[in-house]
């Protein structure tokens, strides 16, 4: 059943959305620093010592050899990989679209100015374990990065308790062209990337969800490398209108549901007495769901409705909302598109279910949470390139304009700088 608020009552809504984002405790940041501290200085010491301590296993090399990998890979489902080869093709088909192309512009008086676009030499894609180990994000993270044009590409992952990789990951590591795996999580995995090991080369970039302390270390190395953001809980919002089938909604807001206790499934629509059947459908869809328990805690938490009068209005929720995954479910959601201003990735019609854009139609599934839709987009080809500009002027050039670098320098009181364009005047 879900918490109906009222769309005028903003306070709630305010309420409602700040409860979404948790700050990092301070014992957390103090643990993860220590962590830190230990990897850099004592490097595949310290991996050792905390891959027995939080994994439970003593790992003399966690480095994965190729002949490891295909082994685990050969024993994936053959219609999992065929599905997941599909997912693959989709996946490039979005993604080689994003790429972006440097530029030279010629002024007047041979000066040249020019932008180039370069991928990064290497990123690290964290891969949790437990209860959240998604090949499907093994695919979002390292197809983009290698249509970028990343040519290092390593996966870290937690070892199971035996010491092993999941076959699942491994086929999906193999798929995306993942060049390294390594078996390490937690905090001391994120440690390496950031500063390497005598095992890991460091890298420049570390993406991927993971848990508090993945994300606290995130956090904490972020500057000596980049990070790709701080993934909050999942969140789904619906906009449906009277037309929409209440079981497809029903099942829509689940799908997220299930992720997470912290989780969270928003309706927003035009018709209460949609609202009244959807809530039905819920009671009846989740008393046959095997995450039974975390889809009903996340309903409790954050399971809400809000009925508006008109489909804009519910846009504008939407848009305060800023949520992850936007469905409209609606007659002619095109139109609707245009009024949205904050999602991180939408989902048109009565029949895109979100799942088709987390597993299979082309589109990143990894996307800003926690109302971060607001300033920031979808991982993508984006996330794996930087821009370096560049400048020519000739001689003629710097006779024509060098008064005004003069000038600009003496007000700056750099002499040197000044100097610098001088030497280069004839007079
Ligand atoms: N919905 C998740 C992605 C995912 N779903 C992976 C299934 N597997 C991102 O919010
Ligand atoms: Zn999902």
């Amino acid at each position: 059943m879900l918490r109906q608020i009222d769309p005028n009552d903003h306070e709630k809504l305010r309420e409602y959305l700040d409860s979404r984002s948790e700050d990092i405790s301070t014992e957390v940041i103090l643990k993860v620093t220590e962590i830190l501290h230990a990897v850099k200085k004592e490097k595949d010491a310290a991996i050792r010592r905390y891959t027995k301590q939080f994994d439970g296993i003593d790992l003399e090399d966690y480095r994965v050899r190729e002949e490891e990998i295909n082994e685990a890979a050969a024993q994936a489902d053959p219609k999992f990989v065929e599905s997941m080869r599909q997912a693959k093709a989709n996946i490039e088909y979005f993604h080689n679209a994003q790429k972006q192309h440097g530029y030279l512009l010629e002024k007047a008086k041979g000066i040249y100015l020019g932008q180039r676009v370069l991928p990064l030499d290497s990123v690290g894609i964290y891969v949790p374990g437990g209860r959240a180990q998604y090949p499907s994000s093994v695919l979002m993270n390292a197809i983009p990065a290698r249509i970028a044009g990343v040519k290092r590409i390593v996966m870290i992952t937690p070892p199971s308790k035996m010491g092993t990789l999941h076959p699942n990951i491994a086929a999906a590591a193999k798929l995306a062209g993942v060049t390294e795996i390594y078996k390490v999580g937690g905090a001391q995995g994120i440690a390496a990337l950031a500063y390497g090991t005598e095992t890991i080369a460091k890298v420049d970039k570390i993406v991927g969800p993971g848990n508090i302390f993945v994300a606290a270390a995130k956090k904490l190395v972020y500057g000596k490398v980049d990070i790709d953001m701080i993934a909050g809980p999942s969140e789904i919002l619906v906009i449906a209108d009277a037309d929409a089938n209440p079981a497809y909604v029903a099942a829509d807001l689940l799908s997220q549901a299930e992720h997470d206790p912290m989780a969270s499934a928003i309706l927003v629509t035009t018709s209460s007495k949609l609202l009244e059947n959807v809530n039905k459908e819920l009671v009846k869809q989740t008393a046959v769901l095997p995450k039974r328990e975390i889809v009903e805690q996340s309903l409790k938490n954050y399971g809400t409705a809000i009925c508006c009068a008109s489909l804009s209005a519910c846009v504008e929720i939407a848009n305060a909302i800023a949520p992850e995954h936007l469905e409209l479910m609606v007659k002619q959601p095109m139109q609707l598109l245009h009024e949205v201003r904050h999602a991180g990735s939408v989902f048109l019609g009565y029949y895109t279910c979100e799942s088709v854009g987390d597993y299979y139609g082309g589109t990143n599934h990894v996307l800003p949470t926690s109302g971060t839709a607001r300033f920031s987009s979808a991982l993508g080809v984006d996330s794996f390139i930087k821009k370096s500009s560049y400048l020519q002027y000739s001689e003629e050039a710097i006779q024509a304009y060098g008064d005004n670098i003069i000038c600009m320098a003496q007000q700056e009181d750099l002499d040197a700088h000044a100097n610098a364009v001088k030497v280069r005047l004839k007079k």
